[in-house]
């Protein structure tokens, strides 16, 4: 058994989530923040056997995009940027993070 986390774009959430019920996974979100951005993000728990492990990664990349945000020049660590004007840069979001787990123990009692 296997523990995915997924981090995507808040606008994505609905779409990722409906794909996996559909294809018979169960889902929770959990409202999380990203630490560079301060920006809302969704975090997904998604509890699955290692033979369909594949198929949750691959709905979730389908259902993920990648974004360009607008950030300030002032936000981006070990550059120069710091010693002149702050002027906007853009930083590319996602499509999504994803970390697997191994899992001990599933029980629902
Ligand atoms: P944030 O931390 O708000 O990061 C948003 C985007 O800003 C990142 O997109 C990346 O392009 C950029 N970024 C993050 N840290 C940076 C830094 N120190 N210097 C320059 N640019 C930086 P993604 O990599 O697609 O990450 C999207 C969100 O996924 C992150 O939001 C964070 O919530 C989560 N995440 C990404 N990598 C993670 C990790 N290794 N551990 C935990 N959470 C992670």
């Amino acid at each position: 058994m296997k523990l995915v986390f997924a981090i995507v774009h808040d606008e994505d959430g609905p779409k990722v989530m409906d794909e996996l019920n559909k294809n018979g996974f169960s889902v929770t979100k959990l409202c999380s923040t990203g630490g560079f951005l301060r920006a809302g993000n969704t975090t997904l728990l998604v509890g699955v056997t290692e033979e369909k492990l594949d198929d949750v990664i691959k709905i979730i990349k389908q259902k993920s995009r990648s974004r360009k945000q607008p950030i300030s020049s002032a936000m981006v660590p070990n550059t120069m940027a710091g010693m002149f004007m702050p002027y906007p840069v853009e930083v590319v979001v996602g499509g999504a993070t994803i970390f697997v787990l191994n899992v001990e123990k599933f029980e629902k009692v």
